[in-house]
């Protein structure tokens, strides 16, 4: 652990701790997120779009084999996939431009294995650039996905298909605009030849054409993978990691699922789950689709536990969004505005401004009282810390005010950007929140007090 320490006098005079001025120095060093990273996280909610032949083979792993001439979304629409996204709050879609099957879902110069040689559109089709437009249309951010591991491309497993891997990155980073996240990941199926990944050439490249998008792998180096594909970010989430050593494929999922309060790096984790399933459209799946109720509880999982939910909605074959994830995505949204519609906290502009910028300074054990202005029924909080400054929250409590005692009412570890806490109903006009363990001082940004909507 860091030396969690204060520098407050009231702290001072508890005698708890032992302040040196090395350890609130240390405050100052704390690894903080590069300006990508911080326009990053506030998205909260954003999207995958896993579509390519698999599609039409019903597979979810292609191997590579599979003729262009399956892929025919004959009613693709774009615009009404980033419109569903769009309604249901989402701010930036990812799509899969290239999954481990090696088919283009762009005409890339590099290889024959694409839509150009796919009946639709008569090979004039570019699905990348169809997003694109659709996100700058709807006003949502846009990223690419572009699988390291290739089974069709015959350069895989030689140094050169490091140059074909780059040639393509090149093609998507310069052709369609601004980028915001470029998805690498480490998977690679247990027969698959050898075949030594440039990595860092290919981050290279990414920061030289696209400077402001953030790269998400096991290892970062801007996003981290959660660690799990079934939307569970960790109760104790760092925003921190030592990057020494790991790299995509080869990483600690529990060690990524909790971060590290020691870590030296600003990577925060990102939780990638589907709305169904699989990750690719099965028509055996209709049935199987997250209801907005379970979408929500993922929202808690992720956004809730200082991550970033990263939903994939799987377009289908005929190249839209099916009824049953359309019904959910718009539950899901229509549940969250309603139980973070009103924020019972009174008197407190700081911390209900909506701004992480605006904070309350608040040293370790020192108590904050939330006024809700008479008696108020909640049963949710929010709570967030400034973390264009780090991450300094290690723990801490909420009690409530019955009238004529403190009572307990939940205790948590980190917070970071968003900490969710759920608890059965309870009826007061005050609460207190103390840090009992932080990288002090903490800069207190936000502290929201709700009624959950009843379809919860
Ligand atoms: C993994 C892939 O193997 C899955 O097919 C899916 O794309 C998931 C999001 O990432 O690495």
């Amino acid at each position: 652990m860091k030396s969690f320490c204060s520098t407050s006098a009231g702290l001072l005079l508890t005698g708890l701790l032992s302040v040196t001025l090395s350890q609130a120095q240390s405050n100052t060093n704390l690894p903080k997120p590069a300006p990508r990273q911080l326009a990053w996280q506030p998205m909260e909610t954003t999207a995958f779009l896993h579509f390519t032949v698999n599609t039409y083979t019903d597979k979810e792993w292609g191997d590579g084999t599979e003729s262009p001439a399956i892929f025919n979304p004959t009613k693709l629409d774009a615009r009404q996939w980033i419109k569903t996204l769009k309604d249901a709050g989402f701010k930036l879609a990812i799509i899969t431009a290239k999954h481990h099957d090696g088919f283009c879902l762009w005409p890339s110069k590099m290889t024959e294995h694409s839509v150009k040689n796919s009946p639709w559109k008569n090979g004039k089709g570019d699905v990348v650039k169809e997003v694109a437009d659709a996100c700058r249309e709807f006003g949502l951010k846009f990223g690419v996905y572009l699988s390291p591991w290739d089974r069709h491309e015959p350069r895989y497993g030689t140094a050169a298909y490091n140059d074909y891997y780059k040639a393509q990155l090149r093609e998507l980073l310069t052709n369609y605009g601004p980028i915001s996240e470029v998805w690498f990941d480490g998977a690679k199926g247990e027969n698959a030849k050898d075949m030594t990944y440039d990595f860092a050439g290919y981050w290279a490249l990414v920061r030289e054409l696209q400077p402001n998008a953030v790269m998400f792998s096991d290892a970062g180096p801007d996003v981290r993978w959660v660690g799990n594909e079934a939307g569970n970010a960790g109760e104790t989430c760092w925003s921190t990691i030592n990057t020494e050593g790991l790299a995509p494929g080869k990483a600690d999922s529990k060690y990524l699922n909790r971060g590290d309060a020691n870590g030296k790096q600003w990577v925060p984790a990102e939780t990638d789950v589907s709305i169904r399933p699989g990750w690719f459209y099965h028509a055996s799946e209709d049935s199987k689709v997250r209801s907005g109720k379970n979408l929500v509880n993922l929202y808690y999982q992720s956004v809730g536990r200082n991550s970033l939910l990263l939903l994939n909605v799987p377009p289908n074959r005929d190249g839209l969004f099916s009824e049953p994830d359309m019904v959910s995505l718009k539950e899901f949204r229509s549940i969250l505005d309603e139980t973070f519609k009103t924020n019972l906290v009174a008197k407190q502009p700081k911390l209900t401004d909506k701004k992480l910028s605006t904070f309350l300074t608040v040293a370790a054990n020192e108590p904050v009282v939330i006024d809700l202005g008479k008696e108020q029924t909640f049963d949710r909080i929010s709570i967030q810390e400034n973390i264009a400054t780090g991450q300094r929250v290690a723990s801490g409590r909420v009690e409530y005010w019955n009238g004529s005692d403190w009572q307990p009412l939940q205790s948590f570890t980190t917070v970071g950007y968003k900490r969710l806490l759920r608890f059965p109903e309870v009826k007061a006009s005050k609460l207190r929140l103390f840090v009992t363990n932080a990288n002090s001082p903490v800069q207190l940004a936000e502290f929201g007090v709700y009624k959950a909507s009843s379809r919860e």
